[in-house]
């Protein structure tokens, strides 16, 4: 290469995540890798690096590509710690739902707050995710259930990506929950969610893809179908919950119209299994819901493992079942709950969370030509990314070819 780069990171250490690598985290010690036009311009032994304009000694930290949370329901109102004090306290789930808990009180408090609010509310959380290297972030709405408040949860979203370093993703998740105005009539609700809601809002411009929670509590494997063919003729991708508290055959469902993922998981079947390396569908595990809600039931990891069905790890950062906020943390429950690798972990949260949003030609691994969007870690080896609990050893974030400080304030 001939033409000088415009910046070359020196003195550090490279776990490329390329899925083809004989070395799964695709190790390259005392490496170098250059930035042009905020792309990967080149990667290889410092001695062959190119010529460049700017040069970043790295101080012989490792760098991994920037991670990718890809699923969250970050953008919300208020939160549930009242509740979860009062549950804690001997309170049954019946005196909180008599008194409007649970997931209507967030719907409460998301549709009370106005943009700004819902925004203010919801930045600190994403710059703590942000903190800790993701550099890309899929934001589901849901809370709203109403045309006017999922929009604004959907334009506050946007508005993240604007307002911080970090690339956005977006998921329509009208089919959360049904809302009071339609109780006892949740197939004219999804008849909202697919006619009067989805168009205008991907009119918009406000949705990547599609997604629901396809439950016994939530909707029907039948009424998820009405809302993923609505996607269809609208020429977006699905994703799905499935299978988190009980088997609804949501997996081969989300898997028959070629989504991106289907996600929780836990009492997915083999059939599921084979629906999903069939399709290339991302199995997204959420270990903090989980964890949060004292689950017993892991997903099942080897079966996924020998069916070759590529696994993502996500928070699923919501006000309900997983008030959490570190993707490092939810790596190192997959390994400790599930006994994933740390490789599978770090794997999880790079190149097939990229794979999760359909966005993994363009993020997830160090190769020429993708998107510069990196992470510099304090750290002696990659394991040490799962390993630690409640520590960050993020040194630096690059967005883009931008470099930023690991810790973001807003
Ligand atoms: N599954 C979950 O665990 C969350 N949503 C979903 O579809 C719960 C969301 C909440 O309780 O606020
Ligand atoms: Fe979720």
């Amino acid at each position: 290469m001939s033409e000088a780069v415009d910046l070359l990171f020196t003195n550090v250490h490279l776990a490329t995540m390329v899925p083809t690598a004989v070395d799964g985290y695709g190790e390259m010690v005392d490496a170098a890798l250059a930035v042009k036009d905020g792309r990967i311009a080149w990667l290889g032994a410092r001695r062959d690096a190119p010529p460049a304009a700017a040069e970043h000694d790295c101080g012989g930290a490792w760098m991994t590509p920037g991670l990718v949370d890809c699923h969250t329901h970050v953008v919300h109102a208020g939160n549930r710690s009242n509740e979860w004090e009062a549950r804690l306290n001997g309170a049954s789930y019946e005196d909180i739902a008599r008194q409007g808990g649970g997931i209507m009180s967030t719907v409460r408090a998301t549709r009370e707050a106005d943009a700004e609010t819902l925004l203010a509310q919801s930045l600190p959380r994403v710059a703590r995710l942000l903190s800790e290297g993701v550099t890309t972030l899929e934001i589901k709405s849901g809370y709203g259930l109403a045309l006017d408040a999922e929009a604004r949860m959907l334009r506050a979203a946007r508005e993240v990506g604007k307002r911080l370093p970090v690339r956005v993703a977006t998921t329509f998740l009208g089919a959360h929950a049904l809302p009071p105005e339609f109780a006892g009539r949740a197939d004219d609700y999804v008849l909202e969610v697919c006619e009067r809601m989805l168009p205008p809002l991907a009119g918009e411009g406000l949705v990547d893809a599609v997604d629901a929670f396809c439950e016994r509590i939530g909707f029907s494997n039948a009424q998820t179908e009405r809302i993923f063919l609505a996607a269809r003729a609208l020429g977006l991708p699905v994703k799905l919950h499935a299978e988190q508290l009980s088997d609804q055959q949501g997996a081969e469902l989300v898997a028959r119209y070629g989504g991106l993922s289907a996600d929780h998981l836990e009492y997915l079947s083999q059939a599921g299994i084979d629906a999903m390396a069939r399709a290339g569908t991302v199995a997204v595990l959420l270990p903090g819901a989980y964890y949060f809600l004292r689950e017993t039931m892991p997903p099942p990891i080897g079966a996924l493992r020998e069916a070759k069905v590529a696994m993502a790890i996500a928070t699923d950062c919501n006000p309900g079942t997983s008030p959490m906020t570190s993707l490092l943390l939810a790596m190192n429950m997959a390994c400790t709950l599930w006994r994933l690798t740390p490789q599978e972990a770090l794997q999880g949260a790079t190149i097939h969370a990229a794979r999760a949003l359909g966005l993994h030609g363009d993020i997830g691994s160090l190769e020429v030509g993708k998107q510069a969007d990196l992470a510099l870690w304090d750290i002696a080896r990659p394991a040490d990314l799962a390993y630690a609990m409640g520590s960050n050893p993020c040194r630096s974030v690059v967005n883009g070819g931008a470099v930023r400080p690991a810790h973001i304030s807003v």
